[in-house]
């Protein structure tokens, strides 16, 4: 490795091995549980020396920030990259520093019994936290939480306030996931001295920052550290299994209560551990599949302990969807019924924010969905926010939750400690989602060069590991690969596979799709017996380029391709081909190159989510697959055909 790069990382590669600890139940409020959010303005320090290393060599995170040079104020959660005008900034590639001074309630710091807990729901992508100069905490990964417990520091004298200081580095390596590379150019006449750049092989912007919420919460010392909720139906009775982790204390009682949506206690427990029986059980269905789709039940969980201090009590309340996940050797099953993914790929991604968390996007993002008629989507390329999750929980949209494994195509990213750190990453995705019914199957890659010598052991180890955390949902990785050199694919439950026919080759050349695209279908079921999702597929167009006859780029262009791919869908969708995901739902951005213009325009909505032509023709197509492949319910299918925009 170039001597620079790890002047560009620095401290990163301490942590490399970290184990994983404790749950990450999302913080919510309870009886004995309070959160305080930390969103709002942040100072904020980009490190433009040459080694990027000066906030470490002058330890920044001793004193206030402002202390030790000129700030920025920085919201949280957004990226860093587009909310200024300073174009070096926007391209930053090293160490930013975050700070935040808070005054905590006095309660918190005062009452021993209460454990202090600092969350960050995502620092892209390595971050060091430091609480009024103290290290708490390391984390490496962008798009996952971690947390400190930071009772002792805010515990240990008169101040109620404390200074949070959180350094992250974007830097990519061939070992980070996404991986990427650090390039120096070195010929003095080309470049000015220190120019180096930052390859990656992902077509998305590499935002970075603090993406979404930090918050500090409270636990009583002896607290409910984790709950695995695994569902099951036997008739018409849900089965809901449960294990409970209790921290602090090995003496205490559990007692556990699920309540319907009318508050009524349909079934209880005692104990860490047992299965609660629920008769005539509402399942948790996929929107458009039931008349009420998304039916969640309320596991509470009540803790008592007995401390030296006295009686504790912890309270914790977990949303619960009780369904069955299946796949056959042609159909992908929820609650035994054949189900058919009609949606779309997204990115966490918009104007002025790059990749932070904003609750009217993300509201304007499900209301598009539903209006399309989509009924699932793949967290592509990453996982995304807690929230994002518990929206599809609550409207019924169907997830493939995929992890950051993006963009692995060199030997080097094959070895054994990317290896390590993918399945690290799978461990904290499964432990992070594994209790939202949305979620149906994971992700572990997308487009890696799989038809490289250690592929096949790297994902046999990667699908095992995940199947082992995870029994209860398939896996599967995402490929471009060609069928007969894929060397991941026999390990997966279900074929993923992208295709951009007369886009990427035989451009213009509408004609070749069907047959090109029957063909490959053919290829990998006759090899496979594996059920089939056509995971992306597409064509740009440039909102308000208008084309005909089509010509690439043009809105007539992109749903001529879309035409086509549906005219073999819907002959195969009847074997094997069991769901279709366009790319993309809207306009991201992307790294600048000739090929892009202004980002990715794939999608069927411009990146400040208004329509293309496509987005009707995919609208009229998705109400139409619901209306014909939903859980044959007469009454459904009114239901349906009433709220359905069109007539059929
Ligand atoms: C792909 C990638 C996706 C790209 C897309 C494209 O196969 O999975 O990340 O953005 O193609 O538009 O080229």
């Amino acid at each position: 490795m170039h001597a620079g790069v790890w002047a560009a990382l620095g401290p990163l590669l301490w942590a490399c091995g970290l184990a994983l600890q404790g749950g990450m139940l999302y913080p919510r409020e309870s009886p004995s549980r309070e959160r305080k959010e930390l969103d709002g303005l942040w100072s904020f320090r980009a490190d433009f020396s040459e080694n990027r290393h000066q906030g470490f060599e002058q330890q920044w995170y001793r004193t206030p920030l402002r202390e030790s040079g000129p700030t920025l104020d920085m919201p949280v959660p957004s990226s860093f990259n587009d909310v200024g005008q300073d174009r070096q900034l926007r391209n930053f590639v090293g160490w930013v520093w975050y700070e935040r001074e808070v005054t905590l309630p006095q309660r918190w710091t005062q009452d021993l019994g209460t454990r202090v807990v600092l969350r960050i729901g995502s620092a892209h992508y390595y971050a060091i936290v430091w609480v009024n100069g103290v290290h708490v905490a390391e984390h490496e990964g962008g798009h996952l939480p971690f947390e400190a417990d930071i009772s002792k520091l805010v515990q240990s004298g008169p101040l109620s306030s404390c200074r949070i200081t959180i350094a992250i580095n974007n830097t990519l390596t061939p070992h980070t996931l996404p991986p990427g590379t650090i390039l120096h150019k070195t010929d003095p006449a080309m470049y000015p001295k220190g120019y180096f750049v930052q390859n990656t092989n992902f077509d998305f912007f590499n935002y970075a920052g603090l993406h979404r919420p930090v918050l500090v919460y409270t636990t009583p010392t002896t607290y409910i550290d984790d709950i695995t909720v695994t569902t099951g139906v036997d008739q018409d009775t849900g089965l809901v299994d449960y294990q409970i982790f209790v921290q602090g204390n090995e003496y205490f009682q559990l007692e556990v209560y699920l309540l319907d949506q009318e508050g009524k206690v349909v079934a209880q427990g005692t104990g860490g551990r047992g299965q609660l029986q629920v008769p005539n059980a509402h399942l948790w269905w996929p929107y458009l599949m039931h008349e009420h789709p998304a039916y969640l039940y309320s596991l509470e969980v009540r803790l008592t302990a007995q401390t030296a201090a006295g009686a504790v009590s912890d309270f914790y309340t977990l949303p619960v969807g009780i369904r069955t996940v299946a796949v056959t050797e042609h159909q992908f099953l929820i609650n035994g019924k054949p189900f058919y993914f009609h949606g779309v790929n997204k990115h966490e991604d918009a104007d002025i924010r790059g990749k932070g968390f904003d609750w009217p996007l993300l509201v304007k993002d499900f209301s598009l969905l539903r209006w399309l008629g989509a009924n699932a989507f793949r967290t592509s390329h990453y996982p995304y926010a807690e929230e994002v999750m518990q929206l599809c929980d609550r409207y019924g949209i169907v997830v493939i939750d995929e992890s950051p494994g993006v963009g692995i195509v060199l030997v080097q990213s094959y070895g054994n400690e990317s290896l390590q750190h993918h399945l690290e990453v799978m461990e904290e995705l499964v432990r992070r989602d594994k209790n939202h019914p949305a979620v149906v199957m994971w992700s572990v890659a997308n487009e890696p060069a799989s038809f490289l010598k250690p592929a096949g052991y790297y994902f046999k180890t990667v699908i095992a590991h995940t199947k082992a955390l995870d029994p209860s949902r398939p896996v599967t990785f995402v490929t471009n690969t060609n069928y007969e050199a894929d060397l991941g694919a026999p390990y997966v439950d279900v074929i993923c596979v992208n295709s951009y026919y007369s886009w990427y080759h035989d451009y213009g050349h509408l004609e070749v799709i069907q047959l090109q695209l029957a063909t490959e279908f053919e290829n990998w079921y006759r090899t496979y017996q594996k059920p089939i999702i056509q995971s992306e597929y597409g064509a740009a167009a440039i909102a308000g380029f208008h084309q005909d006859p089509p010509v690439m780029f043009s809105e007539e262009y992109q749903k001529a391709v879309l035409e086509q791919y549906h005219l073999v869908l819907d002959q195969r969708r009847k074997d094997y081909v069991v769901g279709e995901l366009i790319w993309n739902f809207a306009d991201f951005m992307t790294n600048q190159s000739p090929q892009r213009v202004i980002g990715n325009k794939k999608g069927i909505f411009t990146r400040q989510r208004q329509p293309k032509a496509a987005a009707f023709l995919l609208r009229e197509r998705y109400w139409k697959l619901a209306n014909e492949t939903m859980y044959h319910q007469s009454s459904m299918k009114s239901r349906c055909l009433e709220n359905s925009p069109f007539n059929f």
